[in-house]
């Protein structure tokens, strides 16, 4: 498949995938959601990536839902806005969530609607300075979708979610920092370089891991303490047969960088 809504590549165990409809704020239209899951779906069969970038090109990171395409006339069947959330922005939220490696989302610019909760989705959100994150969806008569109910309130607890999801204010990347909705804020000159740190990191991480990181951390939202508990005791047995962890030891024991494979 050829892409014409986004940009991918994929070199040195790094996988980006940047938004490319920069004059529209890079709003979701179907075919941007067909494009990104056909890359997300060749990066989880890519074993060689260790891990994802996902951002936007131009001033904006992504605004949602491209409204143009839900204008009706008067007296024309209404869209079906269940179907769109089934067909598109479930599968994307899950996609990101399930990959097996570290998602790291670069919040270049504002992050509105499903924009937003999209870069929520991810592993690692790092926004420039002057970013911002808007739960625009009260403004049109909408509730926060692409995950926004569930991740918002895990984030930043129940009244700023309220507050967020009921007034539809614009937060700035350095409140979001505050209150703990994303990773980092970092000034738009250092923006760049700081992404790129995070890229090289993870691309010589022990990825498989990171994945059971990953893995562990979403399902506690949903388990008793003893249920984690022994995730946890699965997870460690499991990784403790794995080459990364052998290496890690005995990079440890001889004072020597580790040299993981990501297996
Ligand atoms: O429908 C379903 O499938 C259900 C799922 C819904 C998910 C959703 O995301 S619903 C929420 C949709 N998004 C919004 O409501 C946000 C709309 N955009 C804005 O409020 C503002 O654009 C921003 C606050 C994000 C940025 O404001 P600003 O002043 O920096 O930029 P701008 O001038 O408003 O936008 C620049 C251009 O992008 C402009 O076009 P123009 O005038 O230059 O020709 C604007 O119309 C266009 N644009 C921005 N957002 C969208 C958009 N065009 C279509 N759809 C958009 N969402």
């Amino acid at each position: 498949m050829s892409y014409e809504q986004i940009r991918f590549e994929s070199s040195g165990g790094i996988a980006r995938i940047k938004l490319n409809r920069p004059d529209r704020l890079n709003s979701f239209t179907t075919q941007m959601h067909e494009e990104l899951r056909d890359a997300l779906r060749r990066v989880g069969d890519d074993a060689s990536a260790r891990v994802l970038l996902l951002t936007g090109e131009g001033r904006g990171f992504c605004a949602g839902q491209d409204l143009a395409d839900r204008a009706v006339a008067p007296g024309d069947t209404p869209v079906d806005l269940g179907a769109s959330i089934d067909n598109n922005y479930r599968p994307l939220v899950l996609a990101l969530r399930n990959l097996a490696l570290p998602v790291v989302c670069a919040v270049n610019g504002v992050a509105a609607g499903a924009g937003a909760n999209i870069a929520l989705a991810c592993d690692i959100v790092i926004a420039t300075r002057s970013a911002s994150f808007i739960q625009a969806f009260c403004r049109i008569g909408l509730i926060p979708d692409a995950g926004g109910t569930f991740f918002l309130p895990r984030l930043v607890g129940s009244a700023r979610a309220m507050g967020l999801a009921l007034l539809g204010d614009k937060l700035t990347a350095e409140q979001a920092q505050e209150w703990g909705l994303i990773w980092k804020c970092v000034d738009d000159e250092a923006f760049a370089s700081e992404v790129d740190a995070l890229l090289a990191h993870f691309a010589q991480a022990p990825t498989g891991g990171l994945a059971a990181v990953k893995r562990a951390l979403h399902a506690s939202a949903g388990n008793t303490l003893e249920e984690q508990l022994a995730l946890e005791r699965d997870a460690q047995r499991t990784l403790g047969r794995s080459a990364d962890y052998r290496e890690g030891v005995a990079a440890f024991l001889a004072k020597r960088p580790p040299n993981f494979t990501g297996r």
